[in-house]
Order: structure tokens, then sequence, then C-alpha cells
């Protein structure tokens, strides 16, 4: 059941989401545990004041800088992504240059069939201007170590990729992509999650403000020379990224 949400409401921009992620459930779009995974993103959101933190701001300056950098990036996008910030994702990829992988932890020929769809409605797919790989009809392979539909991995894209921005991804997954040599950066509310402790970056937000925020860092980069010091990203831990995200929950 669709609801009109009034604008004033207290809750407005989380029941925007609800409503964004049942609409890609019946849509089939999303896995039925895309819902459960989206109610424990909404806990940390809340718990990090639902709004973008120091920590975060600074992950995602260095997020776009490394994928301008990288000239072998992907972006991998599952169901709850797509449900959430399709065309984002698609315009990050084009600012970057990064190709898209639909990437399904629980994969069918149908879910993968639907979101192609819905990504196809985008004109930067549509002209060709951003490529969309593990399409059905691509001889995907297995990433090494898990032998299952949700390894899958197209040989042009995730599987010899160097660099890979996953978001509200498997942790055995994530770790498979970081054992394989690959620079991971993770967009996760949750910083206990293994995917953000695995990652090489950590990107504590929600994915409807750190898409838009990725994006507005990379035109920030690319139209007004404002490059992130190699020092800043040398000198950047990715634990004390965590450790600090922690505290601000602790201390809510
Ligand atoms: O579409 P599929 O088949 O690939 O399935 C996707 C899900 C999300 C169901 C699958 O990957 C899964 O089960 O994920 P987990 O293990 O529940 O992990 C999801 C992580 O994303 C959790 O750590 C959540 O806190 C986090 N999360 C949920 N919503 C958001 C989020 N992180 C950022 N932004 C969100 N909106």
């Amino acid at each position: 059941m669709s609801t009109d949400i009034p604008k004033g409401h207290p809750r407005y921009e989380s029941l925007i989401q609800r409503e964004k992620i049942k609409k890609a459930y019946n849509e089939g779009i999303l896995a039925d545990s895309g819902m459960i995974a989206h109610g424990r993103g909404e806990t940390f959101d809340y718990l990090l004041g639902e709004k973008t933190t120091e920590t975060g701001k600074i992950a995602t300056k260095i997020g776009a800088q490394l994928l301008l950098n990288e000239k072998n990036s992907l972006i991998s996008i599952n169901g709850n992504v797509t449900a959430l910030v399709a065309n984002e994702i698609i315009e990050l990829a084009y600012l970057t240059e990064s190709k898209i992988e639909i990437n399904l932890f629980y994969r069918t020929p149908q879910r993968v069939a639907n979101i192609e769809l819905k990504l196809m409605e985008n004109d930067f797919v549509k002209k060709g201007l951003v490529e969309v790989l593990g399409k059905n009809n691509e001889d995907l392979k297995y990433i090494d170590g898990i032998k299952s539909p949700r390894a899958t991995a197209s040989e042009n894209g995730i599987y010899n990729a160097d660099l890979v921005l996953v978001s509200l991804e498997d942790g055995d997954r994530c770790e498979v992509l970081k054992e394989s040599g690959k620079f991971i950066i993770a967009i996760d509310l949750n910083p206990l999650s293994r995917t953000a402790q695995m990652a090489d970056l950590t990107i504590i937000d929600n994915i409807v403000r750190s898409i838009p925020l990725l994006i507005k860092e990379v035109i920030n980069i690319k139209e007004n020379n404002k490059y992130i010091d190699d020092n800043i990203i040398k000198k950047f831990s990715n634990k004390k990224n965590l450790k600090e995200s922690l505290n601000i929950i602790r201390n809510f």
C-alpha cells in the first residue's frame, strides 16, 4: 500500500525511503530480505543523527578522489541500491568513468532483468554512456572462494576491476573481493558490519546522502580543481574512521 506522505511530517525523509523500498519490492527489484537490511540501516542512521558525520564527510572526499584516480573502477549495485539511488549511481559512474555491475546476493534471472530494465530508463545507460555489466546474458565467473550465485562476477567488471565500490554488501563477499587484491570502498551505516571492517575505505553514511555527496565532491575536484592531497589520503586510517563513527553512536 502506498501512502501520500505530507512534506511537513517529522519523519518525512525516512518514510520516503520506506516507500521507495516497498515500491522496489513490488516491482521485483528488491529481495524480501532487503526490507530487513533496510530496517537495520534505519536503526544505525537514527543513532548517527540521520546526517553525514564529519568522519563520513572526510571518507567521502577521499572516496571521490580515489574513484577519479583509478582508471579501472567499478560500482557494484544490488536491489537496495537500485531502489534508493539508481539514477545517482549512474551519474556517479558517468562522472568517474566507472562501470556498473548488477551483483546480487539473492540472484535470480528475474530480479536481474527487473533491475536492468530500471537502469535502462536512465539516459546515460540508454545512450551507452555508462556500461552495465552482470546481466543475464553474460558468461559470469565465480569470485574465488564463494561458489554460489551471489559470487558471480563479470570478467570485464568486478572480476578484473582494481577498485570496487560496494554498498550494503555481504561481509563474505567483501572479504573475498579484498583478498583478490582489489581496493574496496564500502558504504554502510553499520560501523561494526564485516563489510565496514573489511573495506579499505568505509563511508559510514546512508547511501541516499553519500552518493549525492560523492557526486558533489567529484564535481568539485573535476571542475574546481579541489584535489584531495595525497598526504591526506595516505594519513587516512579506516580503523580510526570506524572508531569515530562508533563513538558518535555511543554518545548519542
Ligand atoms: O539485492 P541483493 O540480493 O544483493 O540483497 C541485498 C541485501 C541488502 C539483502 C544483502 O546484501 C544483505 O543481506 O545485506 P546485509 O548483510 O543485511 O547488510 C546490509 C548492510 O547495509 C547492513 O550493515 C545495514 O546496516 C546497511 N544498510 C542498510 N541500509 C542502508 C545501509 N547502509 C547505507 N545506506 C543504507 N540506506
